[in-house]
C-alpha cells in the first residue's frame, strides 16, 4: 500500500444553528459511530479525537438584518473554530473537523487561512456542495447562515462581527472551485461572477467528467504550492445515496463520481484538513449516510479497492 501515515485529529463541531432543520448537532457523534476512527486507523494513521467544541461567548450584538436567524450562534462558533483551526493548521496534525451545519466552515476555514498564512502558503480550497453558500448577510433570502460562510471567507463586506474585525486572511475567489452544483440563488450567481469564484455545475460534471473538471484545479494547486483544504458538503451526494441532508437537491454526484474526486485527491497529495458537513443523523436510515461519508474519507485518506501504482493528479 502506497499510504503515507498521517496524524490525523477530529474535532467535532456540533453547529446547528445554521441550518433551517434542527439536527445537525447530532453529526459528530454520527461520525463516531459509523467507525471513523477505525477505519483511519486500519489505513495506517494514527486518530486522535479533541472531542467537540463549544462555542465561545460572545458580547451583545445587532444582527445587520432582520431575517437573519441564530446569528449570536454563527459569531460564537466562528471564533471558537477559527481560534481552533488556527492552531491545528500550523501543526503537523491533519484536521478533519465534524459537522455541524456549513456556518461552520467559517471557522475552519478562516482559522486554516490564517495557519497558511503563517507558513507562508496559500490556501485553496475545494467546495464539495450542491449549494454556492456565497450569500452575504443582505442578501440571503432564507436568513440561514450556512448559505453565507464561502462569502464571509473570500472577504465580502458585512461580516465583522465574526471575528470582531474584518478578515485579515481572505481566500482569493480565483483559489475555490466549487464542485458539483445545482441550486444557485439569483443574488449569489451574481456575486460568484463579480468576483470570479470558481464554479463547476453539474452540467458541466455531465459533459466533462469529474475527474477531468478536477484535474486542473489540483495541478494549480501544486503548482502554487498550496494548501488544499476540502469541505464536503452531503449534499453534494445524490439523495438517493445520502438522504440525511435537510438540503437535498436531486441530480447530485454519484457513489462512483464521489469516490473518484476522494481517490483523485488522496493520490494528489495536496489536502491538508477537511470538512465534514451538513450531516443531519435524525434524517438518516439506519446510518446509511454517516457510513457513506465514513467510506469517502477512507478512500480520502488512502482505501483502494485494488493496489497500483499511486497515479499523481
Ligand atoms: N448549505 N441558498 C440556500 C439558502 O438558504 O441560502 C441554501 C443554502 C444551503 C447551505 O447547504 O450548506
Ligand atoms: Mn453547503
Ligand atoms: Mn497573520
Ligand atoms: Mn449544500
Amino acid at each position: 500500500m502506497n499510504v503515507v501515515e498521517k496524524q490525523i485529529v477530529l474535532v467535532g463541531a456540533p453547529v446547528d444553528e445554521g441550518a433551517g432543520q434542527r439536527g445537525c448537532l447530532m453529526g459528530p457523534d454520527a461520525y463516531r459511530t459509523a467507525g471513523l476512527q477505525e477505519t483511519l486507523q486500519e489505513l495506517g494513521h494514527s486518530v486522535v479525537d479533541h472531542g467537540n467544541l463549544s462555542p465561545a461567548e460572545v458580547g451583545s450584538l445587532t444582527p445587520p438584518n432582520r431575517i437573519l436567524r441564530n446569528y449570536r450562534a454563527y459569531v460564537a462558533w466562528t471564533r471558537a473554530l477559527h481560534q481552533k483551526a488556527a492552531e491545528l493548521g500550523e501543526g503537523p496534525g491533519f484536521p478533519i473537523y465534524l459537522g455541524g451545519d456549513h456556518a461552520m466552515a467559517a471557522g475552519t476555514v478562516s482559522g486554516q487561512a490564517r495557519a497558511a498564512a503563517a507558513l507562508g502558503r496559500p490556501l485553496f480550497v475545494l467546495w464539495l456542495d450542491a449549494h454556492s453558500d456565497f450569500h452575504t448577510l443582505d442578501s440571503t433570502a432564507s436568513g440561514n447562515l450556512h448559505g453565507t460562510p464561502l462569502a464571509f471567507l473570500c472577504g465580502l463586506p458585512g461580516f465583522d462581527d465574526l471575528l470582531g474585525s474584518p478578515l485579515e486572511h481572505t481566500l482569493k475567489p480565483q483559489n475555490v472551485e466549487i464542485l458539483g452544483v445545482r441550486s444557485i440563488d439569483d443574488a449569489e450567481r451574481n456575486l460568484l461572477v463579480s468576483h470570479g469564484v470558481g464554479v463547476s455545475d453539474m452540467r458541466r460534471i455531465d459533459e466533462e467528467g469529474i475527474g477531468t473538471l478536477l484535474k486542473p484545479f489540483l495541478e494549480r494547486v501544486r503548482a502554487e504550492n498550496g494548501l488544499l483544504h476540502v469541505s464536503l458538503d452531503v449534499d453534494f451526494l445524490d439523495p438517493s445515496i445520502a438522504p440525511a441532508v435537510g438540503t437535498t437537491v436531486p441530480g447530485g454526484a454519484t457513489f462512483r463520481e464521489a469516490h473518484l474526486v476522494m481517490e483523485m485527491l488522496h493520490d494528489s497529495g495536496l489536502v491538508t484538513s477537511l470538512d465534514l458537513v451538513e450531516l443531519n443523523p435524525f434524517l438518516d436510515e439506519r446510518g446509511k449516510t454517516a457510513r457513506l461519508m465514513v467510506e469517502l474519507t477512507g478512500s480520502l485518506f488512502g482505501r483502494r479497492v485494488f493496489d497500483r501504482p499511486t497515479r499523481s493528479f
